[in-house]
């Protein structure tokens, strides 16, 4: 078999979503996810002008001769999209070979090690109270955990806060909306708003909580002490983590679970933090690390360290990196947890997919490949919108981390 065609399809149903399609001299195709929220052009040309070119010819089914061939052959290696481009190559690869073994892709990575995969939604508000009751209208759907983000009185364009109620979207405007970030407000609020869930929720539903890299270690430390009695499932990102070792100082001072590693691009990015056991979930997910070849080695390093997966899980993941994620969680023996913040009704007819969503368990299907496709037609009536992300300063206009 070899590769005839590849091509990359972009579309907007409701926000940008990039695509990398494969095709063989067989008929049998393959999709990958290659969206980087706010970047989506860069991995677009990236495919384009330097990958595509030399996939033609090759043999689809050499999924690790490829990967190899495009990290290691381009010389210049990592980074976000370089590896989201590799990525929508290894995720269209695996797809073929499910398909041509007429297998979902959970079977070929060794079979299904649960019944089920445990995913977290975002509830939000713009107040405790709101919170509260958002938090119980996941609970009512089915969730066994919940994440849980809440707007900060005095606080304008708090992290987390939707505009809608069901599909949040940061990435809302061509120019990047200028958000404002307080943190003395936020680490005096935090602990109140997690208190109220706890009350009105009861211990067993998992609360999660994404810092989204706003807090100092120091600070961060503090955070995690002041929300123990609240036993969250995990705190996220609570400092940025380009310093692995910055995670030593937060894992002195609390016990609170700590996941870190959605902008992670390979497995160089998490070493330290997984080999010195600083963190319990690693959030590296497949489209931003390299495909499911390169998480595949991220998970079986975090497994010598009891570290477990919980990988991202946004909206601005498409629902092929979905699909594809699904049937890894299916597998991976040391699964932890994923997020899955539901798409809307227009991406989800865009692309057709296996997976489905039952009592706060996901199931990737059992189609062979990764169980997800994109409608070419109906994507091309979505054209592409650029948006970017926000940004966060502090009060007095210095610029700090989103
Ligand atoms: O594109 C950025 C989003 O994916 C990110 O802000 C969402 O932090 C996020 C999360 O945990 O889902
Ligand atoms: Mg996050």
């Amino acid at each position: 078999m070899k590769i005839t065609k590849a091509r990359v399809i972009v579309t907007c149903p409701g926000r940008n979503f990039v695509t990398l399609k494969i095709e063989t001299d067989e008929g049998v195709h393959g999709i990958g996810d290659a969206t980087l929220n706010g970047r989506e052009k860069a991995v677009v040309a990236y495919l384009e002008d330097h990958v595509i070119p030399l996939l033609i010819g090759r043999d689809p089914a050499r999924i690790e001769d490829i990967w190899q061939y495009l990290y290691r052959g381009a010389y210049w290696r990592r980074g976000p999209v370089t590896m989201s481009a590799i990525a929508a190559v290894d995720t269209a690869l695996w797809d073929i070979k499910g398909k041509v073994a007429g297998l979902p892709v959970y079977e070929l990575l060794g079979g299904a090690s649960r019944d089920g995969v445990m995913v977290y939604g975002h509830a939000n508000g713009n107040d405790i109270a709101h919170t509260v009751d958002e938090v119980g209208r996941y609970i009512e759907m089915g969730y066994k955990a919940v994440r849980a983000q809440c707007a900060i009185p005095g606080v304008k364009g708090t992290y987390g806060v939707a505009k809608g109620t069901m599909y949040y979207e940061p990435a809302d405007s061509a120019l990047p909306e200028e958000t404002v970030w307080n943190t003395p407000a936020y680490l005096n609020f935090a602990p109140e708003l997690f208190e109220a869930l706890r009350i009105a929720h009861g211990p067993d539903i998992e609360l999660l909580h994404d810092v989204h890299h706003r807090l100092t270690p120091i600070e961060a430390a503090r955070l995690g002490k002041a929300l123990e009695p609240y036993r969250l499932f995990w705190m996220e990102d609570a400092t940025p983590a380009e310093n692995q070792e910055a995670f030593k100082l937060i894992r002195q001072h609390t016990v609170t679970p700590l996941a870190v590693g959605e902008i992670f691009n390979s497995i160089h990015d998490c070493r330290e933090l997984i080999q010195n056991q600083l963190i319990d979930y690693i959030r590296t997910t497949v489209v931003h690390a390299g495909g499911i070849t390169h998480l595949r080695r991220i998970a079986d390093l975090a497994a010598l360290y009891q570290v477990r997966t919980g990988s991202h899980g946004a909206t601005d993941l498409s629902p092929a990196c979905m699909g594809a994620a699904l049937n890894f969680d299916l597998w991976v023996p040391n699964f932890g947890i994923q997020e899955y913040m539901r798409h809307t009704p227009e991406t989800d007819a865009v692309f057709p997919h296996a997976y489905s969503f039952s009592d706060g368990f996901m199931h990737p299907g059992d189609l062979p490949g990764i169980g997800v496709d994109i409608d070419e037609e109906l994507a091309a009536k979505y054209e592409y919108d650029p948006k970017q992300l926000p940004i966060a300063r502090l009060q007095d206009g210095t610029l700090w981390n989103w």
